[in-house]
């Protein structure tokens, strides 16, 4: 099946016991036991069946499995957050007194992970920028456990080469970790490219219509299996949040494709405005990563980010201004959302840290909605205007 027919029927089937079409809710957080024997049989996993929430569900595990399905992974794991979803690999793959390599422009809330949460398990990070390749393979140290990259990255978009990554990490035997949320398995699928495990923030596009905070890990069934031992801390998903996300996948293959049409038109038109010094999209023949995106992915995603002539002020100037975009962090909604990076999801940078990995002041960041691009384009064009 191509990606579009799986993100409606992939690793799903009508309900056996209902003929339901739409899997019912399973709102419960305990499972009742046919007898004590058979209770018991469950917990010594001699016998398949559900038991407890917080350990299966089977709105949960069909979205695990529908998200594994999607990316041509084994197995998957759902979480609280994509945040969890990540420390979960961290803590679980690294483990105390280790390190980790990761690209230098991860999501804000990632970084600050890796920077102030993991020294607290004995996790290092050595930050490096991935498209060098010497500078990456350099860093691996006899501790490294995993290499972590986010391509498209955000916020500046930045493009990642998966396969050389992958090449790099299994010549010193560590896995691959890419963050796929900007992408989705509907425009990129790293395990093709030979990554070993892949991480969603489900909040934006697989879930798509910014109701629902999730996230998820896929990768091979023993990584996974390893990852379980989180249900122990406490690490879970909900039922009503997994059909949320079952009901957004049906759609995400259509709403994708929508939301990099309109990027890519927004793109060229801030490209050519007199306000905007210079514009962040990998579809961009200007953009660094152009070729290596149009080799890795189908087509180049809903985010665009662009600095405008004027630096902060400016770009305050355009977010106050706008009346369609909302200003608001998270991205991959139906809605277009406008942030500043420096100062909102990317405020655990330093100014410096900022300037260092080319996060500049004025730097603008749109999730570029489905709405018509005519309505987005004369919202900006009115906000530049005010600049
Ligand atoms: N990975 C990426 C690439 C993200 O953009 C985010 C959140 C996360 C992981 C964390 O996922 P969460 O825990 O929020 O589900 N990115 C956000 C952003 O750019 N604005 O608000 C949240």
């Amino acid at each position: 099946m191509e990606i579009d027919t799986k993100v409606v029927h992939g690793g799903q089937h009508p309900d056996p016991s209902t003929g339901a079409v739409s899997q019912p809710i399973y709102q419960t957080s305990t499972f009742a036991f046919k007898d004590a024997d058979h209770g018991a049989r469950l917990f010594k996993k001699e016998e398949k069946g559900y038991i407890y929430t917080r350990l299966g569900n089977p709105n949960i595990d069909l979205l695990a499995q529908k998200l594994a399905v999607l990316e041509g992974a084994k197995a998957g794991l759902v979480f609280s957050s994509g945040s969890a979803a990540i420390f979960g690999i961290m803590f679980c793959i690294a483990g105390k007194g280790n390190n980790i390599v990761s690209d230098n422009i991860i999501y804000g809330g990632t970084y600050a992970q890796f920077m102030k949460v993991l020294p607290k398990t004995g996790i290092t990070t050595t930050f490096v920028d991935a498209t060098q390749v010497e500078e990456l393979e350099q860093s691996i140290k006899p501790d490294t456990k995993l290499i972590f990259i986010e391509t498209p990255a955000n916020p500046t978009l930045k493009i990642i080469d998966i396969a050389k990554c992958a090449e790099i990490a299994h010549k010193h035997n560590i896995p691959l970790v890419v963050d796929n949320t900007f992408a989705t398995p509907c425009l990129q699928r790293p395990i093709e490219h030979k990554a070993d495990i892949v991480v969603h923030s489900m909040t934006k596009y697989l879930t798509g219509h910014g109701d629902s905070i999730g996230g998820v890990v896929v990768g091979k069934e023993e990584v996974i299996k390893e990852l379980k031992v989180l249900n122990d801390l406490g690490a879970c998903y909900n039922p009503f949040g997994a059909w949320l996300t079952l009901r957004g996948l049906k759609t995400l293959a259509v709403r994708v494709e929508r939301h990099s049409k309109n990027a890519m038109e927004l793109a060229k038109f801030l490209e050519t405005h007199s306000k905007v010094e210079k514009v962040y999209y990998p579809g961009l023949a200007s953009h660094p990563g152009y070729e290596i995106a149009r080799r890795q992915m189908s087509d180049f995603g809903g985010m665009v980010s662009f600095e405008v002539r004027g630096g902060r002020e400016a770009g305050k100037t355009l977010i106050n201004s706008v009346k369609l975009c909302i200003v608001a962090v998270s991205l991959g909604d139906t809605d277009t959302l406008i942030e500043h990076p420096a100062s909102m999801t990317h405020s655990s940078y330093s100014d410096e840290e900022c300037l260092k990995v080319g996060i500049k002041p004025g730097l603008v960041r749109i999730s570029v909605g489905i709405e018509n691009i005519k309505d987005i384009i004369a919202d900006l064009e009115r906000g530049l205007d005010k600049i």
